[in-house]
Formats: C-alpha cells, structure tokens, sequence
C-alpha cells in the first residue's frame, strides 16, 4: 500500500514538473498555404521559436536584422530571440506572407 501511494506521488512530481518545463519551453510556427500558423506569437526573452515548413512551397523568415534564408519543403529554422521587442517578418519568396514575433521582457509577465 504504501508502495502505490509513493508511485502516486512520483507521477504527480513528474508531471509537475513536464507542465513546469512547457511553459518557458519553445514555442513552433508552421509555415503553411502561404501562412504563417499562428500568424502572431508572443513569447518572453529566451525563448527558442521554431518555424517548420511542412508545405510544398519554400518559404523564408525574414525580418530586420536577421533572416532564416531559403527553409525548403520539410525543413524548419530555429532561433533564440533574447532582446525584447516586436518584430515583423515576411517571407522573401510570398510577399503576402507576413508574421509577427512579440518578445516580452521575462519581468513584465508573471
Ligand atoms: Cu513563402
């Protein structure tokens, strides 16, 4: 008995921390029918964003100041944002396609 109670336990400290773990983890945008999904995305400074191209079509993410290059059907581009700010990108290859990328300061959220 007292064998399933510890097990009980152990679950409920390991999911504690798998939820803890989610939500300073990395955020994904996938690139899709000429979108970007979501189109806007707030993170704090830190956090890793993926975008993940499972389309068909080649596409980029490309703001002021960095730019991902050409991410082909299949790939994906990670990258670490640590300077607060907002930052608009588009994709090169799709003018219409346009995102938003909002860096918080890790103080002004709780
Ligand atoms: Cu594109």
């Amino acid at each position: 008995m007292r064998a399933a109670r510890l097990a009980v336990l152990m679950v409920a400290a390991v999911s504690a921390l798998a939820l803890v773990s989610c939500a300073g983890g990395a955020k994904t945008v996938d690139m899709k029918d000429f979108k970007y999904l979501p189109e806007e995305i707030t993170i704090t400074e830190g956090t890793k964003v993926t975008w993940k191209n499972p389309d068909v079509e080649a596409h980029t993410v490309t703001a002021t100041g960095w730019d991902s290059g050409v991410i082909e059907a299949g790939n994906s581009y990670s990258r670490t944002f640590d300077t607060a700010g907002t930052y608009e990108y588009r994709c090169v290859l799709h003018p219409t396609m346009t995102g938003r990328l909002i860096v918080t300061t890790k103080t002004s959220r709780y």
